[in-house]
């Protein structure tokens, strides 16, 4: 297929110091090196990560200034002299992890998250929310051609990470599932997924609306934490024998739920963390982590096969995206919406407008 047309110049929100806003403007577009495809994203998820990103929540700075985006949905325009595996016109992904060295022991164990030298979108690199990015051609996901690029870009990170999760937390088939922050991003899909996989979900989060949306997804029970007067209670009431869930998901980005989980989850269960709270500690009492045996662990996205195969499950109709579509240059409104608490589902933007 004939090279398209790339433009010099494009749209793109530009963090220009921590704290943010985000600026609307036209930047330079960038080239491909021997190694990297040029995608030009149609639509890119907006997750709580880019907002986290912007504030300097955590210990690892982010570049500045910084193009945030890390769920980029679009087509290859150009590549590398070093690509051969992908070609121009093919649907690909930017993902979280852009790219990983291949070469250490991690990845040589497809544990790239954990590479020393990770390259990260919208954090350490530029990410998606411009209409032409760059990434690694062994890391972008491969899109089929049949999916929606838009329903799908969620999935890029909010899929791949919950999909990860409910890996790690070793729930089986039957089992009960809690998902805390289950309205959000991540939640949303974690409701589908587990349900996917054949397990039962008590769902956690705030407000009506929230509720609704989680049982409209598939939850067995829904737990206010808003209103509820014994959230270890309730939650454990909605298990068999009131014994509580086999596995909880860690997904709010506030505390007290990283220090609530190890009192309703099941014995000899698994409490899952995967929501990253600024400055946030987990606390779990000895004594009840060692007679109950829980086991307490972390879990970061997903390696190029989980990516892949969580694109699947979408492709295949087992998880559905509830998304809203705005224009890139209303990035500002959705970061102000979310830390208000106020998304139900994903914010996803369409880099057109
Ligand atoms: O690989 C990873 N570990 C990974 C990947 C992607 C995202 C981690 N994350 C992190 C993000 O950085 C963020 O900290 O997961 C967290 C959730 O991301 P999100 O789903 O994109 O955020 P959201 O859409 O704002 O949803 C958060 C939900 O938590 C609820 C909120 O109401 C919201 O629906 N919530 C809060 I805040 N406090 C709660 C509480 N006490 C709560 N739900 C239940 N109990
Ligand atoms: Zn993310
Ligand atoms: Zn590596």
């Amino acid at each position: 297929m004939a090279q398209q047309e790339i433009p010099k110049e494009q749209w793109a929100q530009v963090v220009e110091k921590p704290g943010g806003p985000v600026n609307y403007k036209k930047v330079p577009v960038p080239e491909p090196g021997p190694d990297e495809v040029l995608i030009n994203i149609k639509y890119s998820g907006v997750c709580h990560t880019d907002l986290h990103a912007m504030m300097g929540d955590w210990p690892l700075p982010p570049k500045m200034p910084l193009i945030g985006g890390h769920e980029g949905a679009g087509v290859v325009v150009a590549k590398g002299s070093l690509v051969d595996d992908i070609n121009i016109g093919d649907h690909a992904g930017v993902k979280w992890l852009n790219g990983s060295c291949l070469a250490c022991s991690f990845c040589m164990q497809a544990d790239e998250p954990l590479c020393p030298h990770a390259l990260l979108s919208g954090y350490t690199v530029d990410g998606s929310f411009q209409q032409y990015c760059i990434a690694k051609a062994s890391h972008v996901a491969r899109i089929p051609k049949d999916v929606s690029l838009e329903a799908v870009a969620p999935v890029l990170c909010a899929g791949i990470t919950v999909y990860k999760g409910l890996k790690e937390s070793g729930a089986r088939p039957g089992q009960y599932v809690a998902v805390v922050g289950a309205g959000g991003g991540l939640g949303s899909m974690a409701i589908q997924y587990a349900r996917a996989m054949g397990l039962r979900v008590v769902a956690i989060d705030g407000g009506e609306e929230k509720g609704q949306s989680c049982k409209a997804l598939g939850a067995d029970a829904y737990v206010d934490f808003t209103s509820s007067k014994d959230l270890v209670k309730e939650v454990k009431e909605a298990t068999p024998e009131g014994a509580g869930p086999h596995a909880v998901l860690l997904l709010a980005v506030s505390e007290k739920p990283f220090q609530q989980a190890t009192e309703y989850v099941r014995s000899r269960g698994t409490v899952v963390c995967i929501g990253l709270p600024a400055g946030a500690y987990l606390r779990a009492p000895v004594f009840d982590t060692v007679l109950r045996m829980i086991t307490i662990k972390g879990s970061y996205v997903g390696n190029r096969q989980d990516t892949q195969e969580a694109i699947e499950f979408f492709r295949r109709g087992l998880v559905k995206v509830p998304y809203r579509v705005v224009g890139l240059s209303e990035l500002q409104k959705v970061y102000d919406l979310m830390r208000e608490g106020k998304i139900v589902g994903r914010c996803v933007v369409d880099t057109s407008r």
